[in-house]
């Protein structure tokens, strides 16, 4: 019993990023197809997967071919119960799904000036009002989560959840573009970018180089040292 996710990129796809550690992190057997999101070959290489057309997009074992990130994350959590991809407690559980829905569907502003990177930490890069105000309310949804489970640090609920793996990427933009957020919300990120899981992500990204790299700034870089 294998599901196959199909990603686009290691060091750029955030979506890839957080699709693979819903499986990953959870123990569930997987293996990965990748697709040319920067090669000019992505929609041939996602032909036989129509209509789904963006990474990443899941298969399951008998062949249902599943896109959208929280569709597979619901998916894989009603498939295996008992993995723990959201958190045991229904409070909890509910509040977990509203941080993941609401990340999908918001900030916009970080999304769009701040592009997931994994190779450098940007130095100068000055967030715009709408990017600060996508991070406040960030730490406003972490300390509500934080609240709800009695958790003041580490896992928002205590134990790593989707939730987790939904704000890794966006951990990856407040570092990588070294954004101001509180004491607390840094040492989660880190402690989020540390996960072996997301190293070894990190240095299979290494492995693959573009040239131009995509989504240059004209700014000083610093490596990415956490
Ligand atoms: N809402 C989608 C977003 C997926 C997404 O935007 N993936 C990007 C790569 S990170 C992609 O496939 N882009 C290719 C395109 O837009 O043509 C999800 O939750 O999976």
């Amino acid at each position: 019993m294998t599901y196959t996710l199909y990603i686009g990129d290691r060091m750029y796809s955030s979506w890839s990023l957080r699709g693979w550690l819903m499986l990953e992190k959870f123990s569930l057997p997987h293996e990965l197809r990748m697709v040319g999101l920067y090669s000019g070959t992505m929609a041939q290489d996602m032909a036989a997967l129509a209509p789904a057309r963006l990474v990443p997009t899941l298969t399951l074992p008998d062949g249902t071919v599943v896109g959208e990130t929280l569709a597979m994350a619901e998916t894989l959590a009603e498939r295996h119960p008992d993995a723990g991809l959201w958190p045991k407690e229904a409070a909890h559980r509910a509040t977990a799904r509203w941080l993941c829905a609401e990340m999908v569907a918001g900030f916009t502003a970080l999304r769009g000036d701040c592009s997931m990177q994994l190779s450098h930490i940007w130095q100068g890069f000055q967030p715009s009002e709408a990017v600060l105000a996508d991070l406040r309310r960030i730490e406003t949804l972490f300390a509500h989560a934080r609240q709800t489970s009695g958790h003041a640090s580490g896992p928002l609920f205590g134990t790593y959840s989707l939730a987790d793996v939904f704000y890794t990427p966006v951990a990856a933009r407040i570092i990588g573009y070294d954004l101001p957020v509180s004491a607390e919300t840094g040492a989660y990120c880190v402690e989020l970018l540390r996960d072996p899981a997301v190293l070894s992500w990190q240095e299979a990204a290494r492995e693959v180089t573009y040239d131009p790299e995509p989504y240059q700034l004209d700014l000083a870089r610093r490596p990415w040292v956490l």
